[in-house]
């Protein structure tokens, strides 16, 4: 495979008749800024690199018994902790604002976002919003239409479509703004994150049962870390890619089961492109494939969160008619009657 096919470049040079008069009616520099030409980012392809590297070793250590079982449990209960603060915090509360939250639980969710290493959540959101306003455009960070390698993960190893900074400018960012927490994990993000994703998981297992720094380092930091990763990027490329469209047949993103199971609710991704601003980022409150939605639940118990949007009956079952696929079981009573 190429690489003008693995970043999906020819998606992006799309000509037409109009479009070359278009084209020659401009001046140099507008042309030139209009053909873009994908540039590799080689140190982050170098530190994905490692990355793999380094998980398939820890990989390795586990199989062969070389990790004690504490440090395995633990690199899975660290993955929940800081994926909670992509779902819950970066993403519902702080792309969508699905719901509120007061400033201990804000404090919280900033802190395990930051052990997840996805960018600080300002970036994130950023990204995220301009994804849902410009979905499969060459404005969207992540654009589905170049295909899954850049979906997923390839678009963190080129620089962004100049699109993506253009339209990406009309992005209403001043709620976060004023979130002072969020401004301030912006600002000391680059010495706090190294610390929390990578120091904290190797020092742990090594301090409290006396783990060989090395597997700590394999399996805690590394392996936990990439998996933590895939897991999120499959939104991105499965969830875009794979799966039923039951509200909206006419936008590329998916209901994946296996998705939301790995990603804690978040691969109801069609039903989430359609109703963006819902908590629950899915129609039902089921906890078994949608952990993120329990917490925010059990939040709101304890008065932590509160104004919890959601979606009425009658609005899904409208556009469950209206837009989609016939594979919602409403859908089917519809054709029943
Ligand atoms: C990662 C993020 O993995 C993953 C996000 C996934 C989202 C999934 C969502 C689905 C739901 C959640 C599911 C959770 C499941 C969890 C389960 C877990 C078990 N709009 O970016 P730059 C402007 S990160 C407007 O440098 P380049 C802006 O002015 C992984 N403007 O562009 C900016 O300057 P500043 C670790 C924008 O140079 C300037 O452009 N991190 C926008 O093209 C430059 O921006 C990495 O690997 C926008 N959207 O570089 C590092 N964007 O920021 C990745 C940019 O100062 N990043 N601007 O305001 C990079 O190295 C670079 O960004 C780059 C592009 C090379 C990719
Ligand atoms: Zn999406
Ligand atoms: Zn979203």
């Amino acid at each position: 495979m190429t690489n003008s096919s693995i970043f999906g470049t020819e998606f992006i040079k799309t000509k037409s008749l109009e479009e070359e008069d278009y084209v020659a009616s401009l001046n140099s520099t507008e042309r030139k800024n209009r053909n873009y030409e994908w540039q590799i980012v080689w140190r982050n392809v170098f530190a994905f690199i490692y990355l793999h590297a380094a998980t398939l070793y820890g990989i390795y250590l586990m199989f062969t018994g070389k990790v004690k079982l504490w440090t395995v449990l633990f690199a899975v209960s660290f993955t929940l902790l800081s994926a909670v603060g992509i779902t819950v915090g970066a993403h519902r509360l702080w792309a969508h604002r699905a719901y509120k939250a007061k400033w201990p639980l804000r404090l919280f969710l900033a802190l395990l976002q930051t052990m997840a290493f996805q960018n600080h959540i300002y970036e994130w959101v950023r990204d995220h919003r301009v994804h849902h306003k410009f979905t499969e455009t060459d404005a969207d960070p992540h654009n589905a239409k170049r295909g899954f390698f850049f979906s997923h993960m390839g678009w963190l190893m080129v620089r962004k479509h100049k699109d993506v900074f253009e339209k990406g400018a009309a992005v209403d960012m001043s709620d976060l703004e004023k979130d002072p927490i969020v401004m301030f994990q912006k600002k000391t993000y680059l010495f706090v994150m190294p610390i929390l994703c990578f120091l904290l998981p190797l020092y742990i297992p090594v301090y409290f049962w006396n783990e060989n720094p090395w597997s700590s380092w394999y399996v805690a930091s590394m392996f936990r870390y990439t998996i933590s990763l895939h897991f999120t990027w499959l939104v991105n490329s499965a969830a875009h890619l794979w799966g039923n469209k039951p509200y909206d047949q006419y936008i590329g993103a998916t209901d994946n089961k296996t998705v939301a199971i790995c990603a804690l609710g978040e691969g109801w991704h069609n039903y989430h492109h359609v109703f963006p601003w819902d908590y629950k980022a899915a129609e039902l409150g089921d906890y078994s494939t949608n952990l993120s939605t329990a917490l925010i639940d059990i939040a709101a118990k304890y008065g932590l969160a509160y104004d919890l949007k959601t979606v009425s009956e009658k609005m899904i079952r409208n556009r469950i008619n209206r837009t989609g696929d016939g594979t919602h079981p409403w859908a089917k009573q519809k054709a029943e009657l």
